[in-house]
């Protein structure tokens, strides 16, 4: 059971900002702060551990720490450039900066891992956009019809960088809404206090 507390997580993305604003960090950076809580309370209630898979995308600091990657090594695969795709395969941690790029692979992990009567589970978080993709409602289906070991997280922040999530897609509500597909499926909305990438101005290396 994790132990992190919300004001751990937003001392880590502060650390982190602080260092990216020195120009130490020569690629992107990603900041989330808001839905601290959230991702506490996920993975309280599942009691996310070593056996379980987390699959993530750019937004993926928070996950890392939360699934027991020491706070260090975080922090040391961030500042060498890897905050965007972060990966700790010792820690069942697979993250992507590709939108879309994961749904399949979360699914047919599920699968393998119900198929050969393996202990864990998989976690895939992911954003409101990314939400709203063919390859996520594909493997929410796969993962739902077959009773997989899965649960795809969606935070909802509103956005997709600076576009307006609902104005595109023309619907209040994500398409899942009130679909039996929720059952796989955890949601809520909040707002990010960081832009979404970078802090918002210009940063010199
Ligand atoms: C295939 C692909 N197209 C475009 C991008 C650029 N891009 C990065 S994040 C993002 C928005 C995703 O929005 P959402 O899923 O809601 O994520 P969040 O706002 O939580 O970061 C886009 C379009 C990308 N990384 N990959």
């Amino acid at each position: 059971m994790t132990e992190y507390q919300p004001e751990d997580l937003t001392a880590f993305e502060n650390e982190i900002a602080g260092i990216f604003a020195q120009g130490l960090i020569a690629a992107p950076v990603h900041l989330r702060a808001g839905r601290e809580h959230e991702l506490i309370r996920i993975f309280r209630k599942y009691d996310i551990g070593p056996d379980d898979y987390v699959f993530g995308f750019w937004d993926s600091h928070e996950l890392c720490l939360l699934k027991g990657v020491p706070r260090e090594q975080v922090k040391q695969s961030i500042v060498d450039g890897h905050s965007i795709a972060l990966i700790f395969p010792q820690y069942k941690v697979y993250c992507s900066g590709i939108v879309g790029s994961l749904m399949g692979t979360a699914a047919g992990a599920a699968w393998a891992l119900k198929r050969r009567g393996k202990a864990g589970r998989v976690f895939l978080f992911c954003g409101d956009m990314s939400a709203e993709t063919g390859i996520f409602h594909e493997a929410v289906k796969y993962i739902c019809n077959f009773d997989l070991p899965a649960v795809f997280v969606v935070s909802d922040n509103g956005l997709s960088v600076m576009t307006d999530t609902r104005a595109a897609w023309g619907s209040a509500d994500p398409w899942f809404k009130g679909t039996r597909f929720e059952s796989k499926i955890e949601y809520f909305r909040y707002t990010n206090a960081w832009p979404h990438s970078g802090l918002g101005k210009l940063i010199k290396f």
